[in-house]
C-alpha cells in the first residue's frame, strides 16, 4: 500500500479507525462525567451540585455512544449486491473477486445470501447459519451451494476467501450475493436481515431492458428504512448491447435518462447532477475472463467494461 495515497477502500479503513478512536474518547468522557454526578447527586456532604435526571441524562449519552461505538467498530464496508436473477449478480462479484468463487448460470441460481469476506489463511471455506463448522473447499463450493436444496432463501452462508488471492479483501471489504429480487416474497424480511448495515447498495440491471418494477419495488423499500442508502446502479451485459452499435447511444441515454431519474426524482437519494456519477455499464462476463486469464499469465482479451473511464469493478 503507497501510504501517501491509500486506495479508497484503504481510507475508509484509517477514517473509520480514527472516528473510532474519537468515540471511545467520547464515551470515556461521559462515564467519567456520568460516575461523578451520580456521586454528587447522592451526596449529602456536598449539598445540592446536581440532580437525579442529569445523572440519568448522561447515563443515556453513555448508552447511545456505546451502540454508536458498536456500529463503527464493524471495520469492514459491506456491499450488497441486488437485481432480478441472471442479471449478473454473482459474475459481478466473481469479476471483483477476479475468480469463479460463487456460482453462477443461467436460471434461479444463487439460492441464498452469500457473503464473501477475506481470512489470512490460504484455504478457502464457508460456514452456514445452521454451523461454524467450516464446510467445503473452494472447488467443490460452487457445487454445494448450487445443489443444496435445502437452503432457504433468506439464509446466510458465510464464504472465507484468501485475502491473498484478492487485494480489495485485504482493505476489509464484504461482499454480499442475493438470490434475485423478483423470486422472493420476502423483501421486508431480506431489509431487515440483510441490508439495515450495508454500506453501499449495488443494483445489477440487465443493459438489454429496462429497469423492472420489482427491482425498483425493493430499492423503495430500502429508502424507507435507510435515510439515503448509497446506491450504485450497473447496466451489465453490455457486451450483448454494442453488438447492435447504431443503436448503442440511444440505449445508453435512455437507460441513463430512467435511472437518474429513479435515483434523483423517485428515490431522492442522490441530486440530479450526482446522479449520472452512480450509472455504470459494464460486461462483468468479460471483465471476468479477461481478469482470469490475466492471471494465468496469458494475454488479456479486450473488455467491453465500457464505464466512461471509470472502473467500478
Ligand atoms: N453476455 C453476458 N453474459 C453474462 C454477463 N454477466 C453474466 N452473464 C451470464 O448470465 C448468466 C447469469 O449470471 P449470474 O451471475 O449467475 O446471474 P445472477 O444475477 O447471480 O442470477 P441468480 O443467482 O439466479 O439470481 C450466466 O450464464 C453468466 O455467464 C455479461 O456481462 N455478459
Ligand atoms: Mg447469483
Amino acid at each position: 500500500m503507497d501510504e501517501l495515497d491509500p486506495s479508497p477502500l484503504r481510507r475508509f479503513v484509517i477514517a473509520k479507525r480514527s472516528i473510532t478512536g474519537i468515540f471511545d474518547q467520547l464515551l470515556d468522557f461521559v462515564k467519567d462525567g456520568s460516575a461523578f454526578v451520580d456521586e454528587a447527586w447522592r451526596s449529602a456532604e456536598l449539598g445540592p451540585v446536581a440532580v437525579e435526571e442529569q445523572s440519568l441524562e448522561l447515563q443515556s449519552c453513555a448508552t447511545k455512544l456505546c451502540t454508536i461505538r458498536d456500529v463503527l467498530a464493524r471495520r469492514h464496508m459491506k456491499v450488497a449486491f441486488f437485481g432480478r436473477t441472471s442479471n449478473g449478480k454473482s459474475t459481478v462479484i466473481n469479476a471483483m473477486l477476479r475468480d469463479r468463487v460463487l456460482p453462477s448460470g443461467i436460471g434461479h441460481t444463487t439460492n441464498c445470501f452469500l457473503r464473501v469476506e477475506g481470512t489470512d489463511g490460504d484455504e478457502a471455506y464457508l460456514t452456514t447459519e445452521a454451523s461454524n463448522e467450516r464446510r467445503g473447499s473452494v472447488n467443490q463450493l460452487a457445487h454445494a451451494l448450487h445443489m443444496d436444496h435445502m437452503l432457504d432463501p433468506g439464509s446466510l452462508v458465510k464464504v472465507f476467501w484468501p485475502k491473498s488471492r484478492c487485494a480489495l479483501l485485504r482493505d476489509d471489504l464484504v461482499l454480499m450475493d442475493s438470490p434475485g429480487t423478483d423470486v422472493t416474497l420476502e423483501l421486508d424480511s431480506w431489509i431487515d436481515k440483510f441490508c439495515l448495515d450495508a454500506d453501499v447498495f449495488v443494483l445489477v440491471g440487465n443493459a438489454e431492458s429496462t429497469l423492472m418494477n420489482t427491482e425498483k419495488l425493493f430499492f423503495h423499500k430500502v429508502s424507507e428504512r435507510i435515510s439515503k442508502p448509497n446506491i450504485f446502479i450497473l447496466h451489465n451485459r453490455w457486451d450483448a448491447s454494442v453488438t447492435e452499435p447504431e443503436y448503442i447511444e440511444e440505449v445508453r441515454k435512455q437507460h441513463l435518462d430512467r435511472c437518474v431519474s429513479f435515483l434523483a426524482e423517485e428515490l431522492k437519494v442522490v441530486r440530479l447532477d450526482e446522479a449520472p456519477g452512480r450509472i455504470f455499464f459494464i460486461s462483468a462476463k468479460e471483465v471476468l475472463s479477461s481478469r482470469m486469464q490475466q492471471a494465468q499469465g496469458m494475454p488479456e482479451t479486450g473488455e467491453t467494461g465500457e464505464t466512461g473511464g471509470r472502473s467500478l469493478i
